[in-house]
């Protein structure tokens, strides 16, 4: 299968060795009270990828593709969260602490679900991750390996924090990446955009971005 319209240069993929990765997806990114909203962030901007998501992980379903949901996550005891992580920047909330959608970033808690619209199905994975790239202390790439996965299309938030760095960790492990660029977004659209650049320059130095239709176009087309 190929997506001719992929930036910089066609994408081709099979299906069989290819999952749709959804990151973070989660209440906690998407919807007041939660993490991202207590980093002092407009979270109404992040909802607007919800329906392409929707439309995407509806085809890829329907083609039979492996689905990975991701989450950050924390231990209920943070022992998975370095000061590192936990004390950076200003936050009006720190990860552990009680909000309004329970404890910040931790697994489990209202807020660290996926937001229905997404909600996994049977046979999907769903890999809780405590830092920003998923394969940090998952044991996702030996999941994928298992499987015969190759390629990886890629949707979630935010564009430039752990749907970047979750790229760059599969670049580095061998993976041909695709990010959709209509089912990612940052609190900062300019960094959206800016990443999008940094990934697929150089030759695809990163990776591939396409938009959602080509995807839907190209599974339409092989059935
Ligand atoms: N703050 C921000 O933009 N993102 C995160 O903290 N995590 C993810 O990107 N999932």
């Amino acid at each position: 299968m190929r997506i001719e319209q992929a930036n910089p240069f066609a994408y081709e993929f099979e299906v069989q060795n290819t999952a749709l990765v959804l990151i973070d997806m989660q209440r906690d990114f998407i919807e007041p009270g939660g993490f991202g909203e207590t980093l002092g962030n407009d979270v109404s901007l992040l909802e607007a990828i919800v329906p392409a998501t929707q439309a995407a992980l509806a085809a890829w379903r329907k083609a039979g593709g492996l689905v990975v949901h991701t989450r950050e996550a924390h231990k209920a005891d943070l022992s998975d969260c370095p000061p590192a992580k936990r004390n950076r920047g200003n936050p009006s909330l720190r990860i552990g602490d009680e909000g309004p959608m329970g404890r910040i970033l931790v697994a489990g808690e209202p807020g660290n679900q996926i937001i229905d619209a997404l909600a996994p199905v049977d046979g999907e994975l769903v890999i809780d991750k405590p830092g920003k790239g998923m394969f940090h202390a998952t044991g996702l790439h030996e999941l994928l390996q298992q499987r015969g996965i190759t390629h990886l299309l890629f949707g979630g938030v935010t564009t430039e924090v752990c749907v970047q760095t979750s790229m760059r960790e599969a670049n580095d492990r061998g993976y041909d990446g695709l990010l959709l660029e209509d089912c990612t977004e940052s609190y900062f659209p300019a960094f959206k955009a800016a990443t999008l650049d940094m990934i697929r320059a150089q030759g695809a130095i990163v990776g591939w971005t396409a938009p959602s239709a080509a995807l839907l176009a190209a599974l339409n087309n092989a059935t």
